[in-house]
């Protein structure tokens, strides 16, 4: 289950962006137009919230097919059996989360640097979020990786590498010679109108460099 996980288009939730609309429903039409994976990564919401929308998307995603990975919270994760969890730098260290989640689940790690990368894979993570790769308004705090440093990495590494920030259907095409494995999007999907018409776009471009 684990070693069949397809990376190429991974969505990541971010209920700001979505102002009023549904989660639920922009996640399924997310699925049906070719997201392959889906990260529930909220700030600024409570234990019981976060919890009750995996519990939800939990039931969406396996519907689908598709795996559900809980961003930051190892709890929640295991409270709701999610497929795996991802980590940033300042999250529970790598290795602390392996141990936590057990060798079953996914583990995901952030990365902005070759040094950082080398040291999830060796922490134990199943892949690598690197970014952003793109200047991006949806995080702050986001630290800029160019494409030389993602080519790099994905050179480097024996799991699968994921580029993130910044990612759109005008920009992708630029990550073609990276040869990385997939691309993480929180705007260019639901920032959109039409949630399921923007994953389609993005899917028929990926189809054709990864
Ligand atoms: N980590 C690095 S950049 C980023 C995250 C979570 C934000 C990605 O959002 P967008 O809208 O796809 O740039
Ligand atoms: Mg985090």
């Amino acid at each position: 289950m684990k070693n069949n996980i397809d990376y190429k288009l991974y969505l990541v939730t971010d209920r700001e962006m979505l102002k009023n609309r549904d989660i639920f429903s922009a996640v399924e039409m997310a699925i049906k137009g070719g997201v392959t994976l889906i990260q529930l990564r909220e700030k600024d919401i409570t234990t019981e919230e976060f919890y009750n929308i995996a519990l939800k998307l939990k039931e969406i995603t396996s519907r689908h097919n598709v795996s559900l990975i809980i961003n930051d919270r190892l709890d929640i994760a295991l409270a709701i059996d999610a497929d795996g969890v991802h980590v940033g730098q300042q999250d529970m260290p790598a290795a602390v989360a392996r141990k936590i989640i057990g060798k079953h689940k996914i583990l995901g790690v952030s990365a902005a640097t070759l040094e950082e990368a080398k040291k999830a894979e060796e922490d134990g993570a199943d892949y690598v979020g690197i970014g952003a790769i793109f200047p991006t308004s949806t995080k702050d705090d986001a630290r800029a990786v160019n494409i030389n440093e993602l080519i790099k990495i994905k050179k480097a590494l024996n799991i699968p590498v994921v580029a993130i920030g910044g990612i759109s259907e005008k920009n992708i095409e630029l990550l073609t010679t990276a040869k990385i494995d997939g691309v993480a999007v929180i705007s260019a999907i639901l920032g959109k109108e039409d949630v399921k018409a923007a994953s389609e776009d993005l899917r028929r471009q990926l189809d054709l460099i990864i």
